[in-house]
């Protein structure tokens, strides 16, 4: 494949509701969209960078400058064979995974549509559907909480996460299973604890939950291991784990009983494989994190969540719980039952809708081979 040419724009769009983690409160999205353009077709990928670098270091705006800089260069500076040559290409940029994720899935994606493949069997998935959850954000209030559950419960959603931090956390948990007994349940903290708390962090077992997300510093991993044997909830790692050998690693000492794989934390498609690949072995199951994406990210979240070790629901929700109108068509819709099915057609099974991502740009810029 010769990439001919890379499109870079900045797209906004409101969040149909603002989404609070205990990093604060976002109402819209500042995405970046990249379209590649290789042997008379396009491929699309989307980075999943937050608008502060809160979730982590990279931001809406440093991805730019690297993508124009150094990532789009050293991709058109000669043909690759498949999407998967890109991670040895980007090799020589430290960090930058979501800007480089972005490139590596534009070119699987257009690798997938000129092999008239699904993306999904490029991957080397297998599943026919798959499994949703929802990740609510903190409210202004518990009943307000309850009130969004029971909405996600209602649309058939198969799990539930809810966001803690200090001050919001056992006291909801409290009130959400004195209600429902029963429900399959997650926290995420984004780090909002620190090891002195472990006795606090204990209390959480009472509630049966499937999981604690990243409750301790997004760039440890040993101290998550002794939190892990001091409480009986499994432990899920999202931001400590950014390649294949971080996973190794956790599962190797016990820091985690699941890994959250996020493709733009890991850098693309390729490590998000690698991850798989390592936590099989492990026998611990993966499932697909979410980054607020616009449709374009989402596709590709639903191509990987069908490789065999994505054993648990994902926060792969559909279109209409983030936008009005999503830049996709079909958007994505999400079953009765809490089930994505999976399109047999060449590409995402998703058309971006270029009117739109005109329509939301506020930037854009071109790169051309040779210039
Ligand atoms: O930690 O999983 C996270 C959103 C932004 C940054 C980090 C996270 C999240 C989510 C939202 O939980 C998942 C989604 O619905 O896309
Ligand atoms: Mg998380």
């Amino acid at each position: 494949m010769k990439i001919e040419s890379i499109t870079l724009r900045e797209i906004h769009m409101p969040l149909v509701h603002c989404f609070e983690t205990s990093f604060g409160r976002v109402y819209g999205r500042r995405i970046l969209l990249v379209g590649v353009e290789a042997d008379g077709v396009r491929g699309w990928g989307e980075c999943v960078a937050g608008e502060d670098p809160y979730y982590s270091s990279e931001w809406t705006e440093t991805a730019w400058p690297t993508i124009k800089n150094y990532l789009a260069p050293l991709l058109m500076a000669s043909a690759l064979e498949v999407g998967r040559d890109c991670e040895a290409r980007f090799a020589r940029v430290r960090g930058h995974r979501m800007a480089k994720a972005a490139l590596e899935n534009a070119v699987w994606d257009a690798e997938a549509r000129q092999k008239q493949l699904p993306l999904w069997k490029l991957l080397g998935g297998t599943r026919r559907e798959i499994a949703c959850g929802v990740s609510i954000g903190i409210q202004d209030s518990p009943e307000q909480l309850l009130q969004k559950i029971e909405t996600e419960l209602a649309a058939g959603y198969r799990r539930i996460k809810i966001k803690v931090k200090p001050g919001w956390d056992l006291n909801v948990l409290e009130k959400i299973r004195s209600r429902w007994a029963d429900i399959v349940l997650s926290v995420d903290a984004n780090s909002a604890y620190t090891l002195d708390q472990v006795e606090h962090l204990r209390k959480f077992d009472a509630f049966k939950l499937l999981m604690m997300e990243q409750p301790l510093w997004n760039d440890e991993i040993y101290l998550h291991a002794r939190l892990q044997k001091s409480i009986q909830t499994a432990i899920c790692l999202d931001e400590s784990i950014l390649n294949a050998r971080d996973a190794d690693f956790a599962l190797e000492i016990g820091a985690a009983r699941i890994i959250n794989i996020k493709v733009g934390r890991v850098g693309g498609f390729t490590e998000a494989k690698k991850i798989h690949d390592v936590a099989l072995r492990h026998d611990v199951p993966v499932w697909c994190g979410g980054m607020l994406e616009s449709g374009v990210g989402r596709s590709h979240n639903i191509a990987l969540s069908t490789l065999e070790n994505f054993r648990l629901p994902g926060d792969v929700s559909a279109s209409k719980r983030y936008w009005k109108e999503d830049i996709i068509e079909p958007e994505v819709e999400v079953r009765a039952d809490g089930m994505i099915a999976i399109s047999d057609a060449p590409g995402t099974g998703y058309q971006v809708r270029e009117d739109l991502v005109r329509k939301f740009t506020v930037r854009e810029e071109t790169f051309r081979a040779g210039k």
